[in-house]
């Protein structure tokens, strides 16, 4: 749908817009009080969350395409059914598919000016089922407000039971990667992808970045948070039906590679992800649905 069919259909006075943007996307740009946010129809993709008088919170690199078929890089792009390549169809896209099709809008509801929640889907049908058999619905529920939630449900359309990895693969805006530190995984075994996924203990309360970091952390508790000493704030990820949190940044050389990040970005962002990954990987049964959900609050630190 085109943004005016569904400004026409979904848009609120002041509140809620829909935008075509030059390279062919459609994008809701929402305004209440004191939160302003944007998310693209191409991935269900939020890029914008911003509490007034507040840093950015979620990092969207302005080097990103924005085109059709393009992962854009930043915000919170939908990881299914797979994370990082795929282990059946090599040739796949990394991260599966839903971050670049093009989701349903089914329903929106305010609550006067103070948060706007969005419902989307996607189906098999949408995707075809060249990359992945299996017969699917995705419905993706997200309220921008003081706080932002997340929840991404899966039913399992298929006559036998179905094995996919998810994640809401958040890009949060930080000071400087010098001046975070990530707390709430200790005392947790982590994936590292920079070392031959060798698997390794957190021993410390604290995760610091001072070098390319890309961990899967298994079984990890429903709540972490980014403490930012530069902007003297903390932002809190509570999660719920996700098992796994993935920390990443690229850091300096792999960042230099990447064309829709370059130069000096990557020190301004972190990943800081809720997923289902690896070990984690949820087997759904036929007819069954699972869920997965996150709420995004920033407190200030003392
Ligand atoms: O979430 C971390 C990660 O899996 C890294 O391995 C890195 O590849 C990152 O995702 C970005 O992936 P992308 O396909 O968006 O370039």
């Amino acid at each position: 749908m085109r943004a005016e069919e569904l400004t026409t259909e979904f848009g609120v006075a002041g509140v809620l817009d829909f935008i075509n943007t030059q390279h062919g996307l459609v994008k809701a740009a929402i305004s209440l009080d004191g939160v302003v946010g944007e998310l693209y129809l191409q991935g269900a993709q939020v890029t914008t969350w911003r509490l007034r008088d507040e840093q950015l919170v979620l990092f969207t690199s302005p080097k990103s395409k924005f085109a059709q078929g393009w992962a854009i890089r930043g915000g919170i792009p939908i990881i299914f059914p797979w994370f990082g390549p795929s282990r059946h169809a090599p040739t796949a896209p990394q991260h599966g598919f839903a971050r670049t099709a093009t989701w349903h809008l089914d329903a929106v509801e305010t609550a006067g000016g103070k948060s706007l929640t969005m419902t989307l889907s996607l189906t098999d049908s949408d995707v075809g089922a060249t990359m992945w058999p299996e017969p699917f619905r995705a419905i993706y529920t997200v309220t921008f407000a003081q706080t932002l939630s997340s929840r991404l449900a899966v039913q399992n359309r298929a006559r036998h039971p179905i094995l996919f990895e998810e994640a809401l693969h958040t890009y949060f805006a930080i000071s400087d990667i010098s001046h975070i530190a990530i707390s709430g995984l200790v005392g947790t075994t982590y994936i590292d992808k920079t070392d031959a996924a060798r698997r390794k203990p957190q021993t410390t309360e604290l995760v610091t970045i001072t070098a390319e970091t890309d961990r899967v952390y298994l079984d990890t508790p429903g709540r972490c948070a980014i403490e930012d000493r530069g902007w003297r704030r903390r932002a809190v990820i509570e999660k719920d039906g996700a098992k796994s949190t993935v920390v990443w940044n690229p850091w300096a050389q792999k960042a230099a590679a990447m064309a829709d990040l370059g130069d000096l970005m990557w020190r301004g962002m972190a990943c800081v992800e809720a997923g289902n990954i690896a070990d984690n990987e949820v087997l759904l049964a036929q007819d069954g649905e699972h869920q997965m959900s996150t709420t995004i609050s920033i407190d200030t630190m003392a």
